[in-house]
């Protein structure tokens, strides 16, 4: 078995398929450092927790994770929390950043005896409608090498190999919002106990505590721009003004150390499997991170994959494998519909006038009904922390 990819899809399947004694290697473009250090995802729906949990992989989690269970939404008519914990399912999401559980799966790949190649580029997936698939590489000294395998499973990304190698027939469903958002992470303790939303006619602006020591920051801005447009001081008065710092409370500033500039995109490829071919995490589908979502199914897939994979592998019984795609689509497009909901619920997008004012007014509608309706309400915890 070939895996592509060591983010959290690659590394998760990874663990489960060398627990249940199935050969695989991880192909990694960049180095350990890399792999340890891309800071990514935060919150962590409470079925990841279960999938880490019930897998051991969940040590370094429940040692530093943190529970959290509140959003605080900020407009012009006003402010209102949303304590999602106690609605919907009931469940909270955990805080613990992804280059963390990154390097903890890494770390358990590694003890395990887990074969990983650093540093080693996959170019091409080849003969992936037979049943001896390769994988053509770039070596770190730059030579060209080959993997060869019985499955081969691209967890390498949005730009990986996997989804260039995808035969003509492959569906690729995309679209782009029209939103950039300037993600950043500021060495300043959160500035309010919840994720803060803020809904301004300037853009959105979102606070999302990492740790005691580090916030994630979000402001949108207009697409195409630069990530070091900004000087710090703008980030700070923009990010007080459309939180409305002045009426809500202070942010606490410190520098900000990470900033990048993130498009709103999603799609979805269909399927997610072709003959010996298979497609995992950010690689089957991109959900833009509006709702917290693509690190979350990356591992649900991840778990699905290596069920059936052991089956098949283990068990004599490759039909398991025949649901996959299935399976995972139905999770992916209901995180897609959640998404795009959060990305009209925050965001205004560029319109005509006429057009522009009908959204402003559902746009209104959305914000008042998740206020005052409690059906709203638990419809909206349901979906944010689940996947
Ligand atoms: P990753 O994490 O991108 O890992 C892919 C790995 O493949 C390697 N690679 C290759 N290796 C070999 N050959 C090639 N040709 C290769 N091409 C690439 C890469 O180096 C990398 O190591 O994909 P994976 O595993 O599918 O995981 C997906 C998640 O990383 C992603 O969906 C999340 O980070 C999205 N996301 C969030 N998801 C959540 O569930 N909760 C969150 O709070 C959350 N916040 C976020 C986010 C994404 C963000 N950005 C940067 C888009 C916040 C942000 C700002």
């Amino acid at each position: 078995m070939v895996i592509l990819g060591a983010g959290p899809a690659g590394l998760v399947l990874a663990n489960l398929l060398l627990r249940s004694g199935i050969d695989c290697v991880v192909l990694e473009r960049t180095g350990r450092d890399d792999v340890r250090n891309r800071a990514r995802a935060g919150f962590l729906a409470a079925n990841t927790v279960r999938i880490l949990e019930r897998n051991g992989l969940d040590e370094g989690l429940r040692r530093h994770g943190q529970e959290h269970g509140v959003c605080e939404f900020r407009t012009g008519d006003g402010r209102f929390r949303l304590d999602y914990r106690r609605l919907g399912r009931g469940e909270p999401h955990t805080v613990y950043p992804q280059h963390e559980l990154v390097a903890d799966l890494l770390a358990r790949f590694l003890d395990a005896g887990g074969r990983i190649r650093f540093a080693t580029e996959a170019v091409a997936v080849h003969d992936a409608d037979g049943p001896t698939p390769s994988v053509t590489v770039r070596e770190e000294d730059g030579r060209p090498g080959r993997w060869r395998a019985r499955y081969v499973a691209a967890c390498d990304g949005r730009h990986g190999a996997g989804r260039r190698s995808l035969p003509p027939g492959a569906v690729h469903h995309h679209r782009d919002h029209g939103v950039s958002w300037l993600g950043l992470l500021a060495e300043a303790p959160p500035s309010l106990d919840a994720v803060g939303y803020a809904l301004h006619p300037r853009g959105f602006a979102g606070h999302m505590a990492r740790s005691a020591e580090i916030t994630r920051y979000y402001l949108q801005c207009a697409p195409g721009t630069r990530a070091d447009a900004w000087s710090e001081e703008r980030i700070w008065d923009e990010l007080d003004l459309r939180m409305r710092a002045t009426e809500y409370g202070p942010l606490l500033r410190g520098p900000v150390v990470r900033r990048t500039v993130v498009d709103l995109w999603s799609d979805v490829l269909e399927p997610l499997r072709h003959g010996s071919l298979f497609l995992v995490g950010d690689a089957a589908a991109l959900i833009s991170p509006s709702a917290a979502k693509g690190a979350n199914l990356a591992v649900l897939e991840a778990e699905i994959l290596a069920h059936a994979l052991t089956r098949a592998l283990a068990h004599g019984d490759p039909d398991a494998l025949d649901g996959y795609s299935q399976q995972c689509l139905v999770h992916i497009w209901r995180a897609q519909e959640f998404s795009h909901w959060m990305i009209g619920l925050l965001h205004q997008t560029p319109d005509s006038e006429d057009a522009h004012r009908f959204r402003e007014g559902l746009r209104h509608a959305r914000i008042a009904a998740l206020r005052t309706s409690a059906t709203q309400q638990h419809w909206f915890a349901e979906n944010y922390v689940g996947v």
